[in-house]
């Protein structure tokens, strides 16, 4: 948050700190933040802030103009979304912004619902409004990434975390390569980090290996108001003992057609049969995952990554030496594709370790 205080790139990073306040609530919509700001001398006052907080409840518009009222005159609103401009489970926040007065509208990102896709937009220049877009619109692609690979891809966005040692090895050969082993890889401030991820995501994936293994719970902690992602576990023979930490109610297993798994339907779990990674993704996306988080271990990654089903990854570098262990991917990708080149979008350090992040860029 660098940027010079009272400019639309200051107020739209606050609009996109409202949006995060959402994350892994929204699903199937999008987390969406508003700000709204009077102009005065010294760049604006900020008379009202809002957040979209689940489907089914107002949009991030809405809560705005109620926090600012009558102040909303003359406002120039801040979204990290297109305003929407139809008629779905809420109004059109176009309509709203119109009625309430608002005299400048700047956004982030277009909003890829067929419903929206610019009609948000149009609708606000028709009426008189001063409209910008494009205002940090990389950071809010990538807040959104979830629900855009919902409406753009039919899938969810898929996130491949691990921890490496210096000479690239994500556990020693005789471990699963699993949630537990990570821990272990890096420091504490990574290991929050990662509980943030978590707070943040629909879903997290394992493969059956890394559950047999660690028997991880899969939960989010030490987040304050956090929220546990649903658990899915890669699993074709239906192997996952019914007494796993992660099996709790609405844990999805993804198993191979036919396999018969009673005892986990018994535990709560809901049965995914799917044929390949691509169907199993696609029952996910129905059963309202827009984010998944894949944490092992590098068997199921490297599958992911075969059928080029990794849009980003987030990696770990912690200052160890490891020898002879497992590496990231099992095997190698065989063909070319998106995976394979990524764009590097953020490098930390955090405490000892180090964080890289890059997406694949897909249009
Ligand atoms: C906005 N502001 O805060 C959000 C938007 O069923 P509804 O009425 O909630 O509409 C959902 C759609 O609205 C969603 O697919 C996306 O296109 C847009 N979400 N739009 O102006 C918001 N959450
Ligand atoms: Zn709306």
């Amino acid at each position: 948050m660098n940027d010079p205080p009272g400019s639309d790139e200051d107020f739209m990073a606050q609009a996109l700190a409202e949006a995060a306040r959402g994350l892994g609530r929204t699903s199937p919509n999008p987390p969406v933040g508003c700000v709204l700001v009077q102009p005065n001398g010294s760049g604006g006052e900020v008379v009202g802030r809002g957040f979209h907080p689940r489907a089914g409840e107002p949009h991030a518009e809405v809560f705005a103009l109620r926090e600012a009222g009558e102040r909303a005159r003359g406002a120039t609103a801040y979204v990290t979304l297109e305003p929407c401009s139809h008629f779905g489970r809420t109004p059109p926040c176009a309509d709203a912004l119109m009625a309430a007065g608002v005299a400048r509208v700047v956004v982030a990102a277009g909003d890829p619902n067929p419903q929206v896709n610019g009609r948000g937009l149009e609708r606000l220049r028709a009426a008189g409004i001063a409209v910008q877009t494009g205002v940090l619109e990389a950071q809010a692609v990538r807040q959104q990434a979830g629900f855009r690979a919902r409406m753009l891809l039919g899938r969810p966005f898929v996130i491949y975390k691990y921890a490496m040692t210096l000479d690239g090895k994500v556990a020693a050969l005789e471990e699963g390569g699993g949630s537990e082993a990570n821990g272990a890889v890096t420091g504490p401030e990574a290991r929050a980090r990662v509980m943030g991820w978590r707070n943040e995501a629909d879903a997290i994936a394992v493969g059956v290996d890394t559950l047999l293994t660690d028997d991880p719970q899969l939960t989010t902690r030490g987040v304050v108001g956090g929220r546990d992602p649903r658990p899915v576990i890669f699993d074709r023979q239906g192997r996952t003992p019914p007494t796993a930490r992660a099996l709790r109610p609405g844990a999805v297993v993804v198993t191979a057609p036919g396999a018969e798994a009673p005892a986990l339907a018994d535990a709560g779990a809901v049965l995914l049969p799917a044929a390949t990674l691509e169907e199993a993704l696609r029952g996910l996306h129905d059963l309202g995952v827009s984010t998944l988080l894949l944490e092992g271990g590098p068997t199921l990654a490297s599958a992911f990554a075969e059928s080029d089903l990794i849009d980003e990854v987030r990696a770990f570098i912690a200052p160890k030496l490891l020898g002879a262990g497992l590496s990231p991917l099992a095997g190698p990708l065989r063909r070319m594709n998106a995976a394979g080149m990524l764009d590097m979008y953020a490098l930390e350090q955090l405490g000892a370790d180090i964080l890289v992040s890059a997406s694949v860029r897909r249009v």
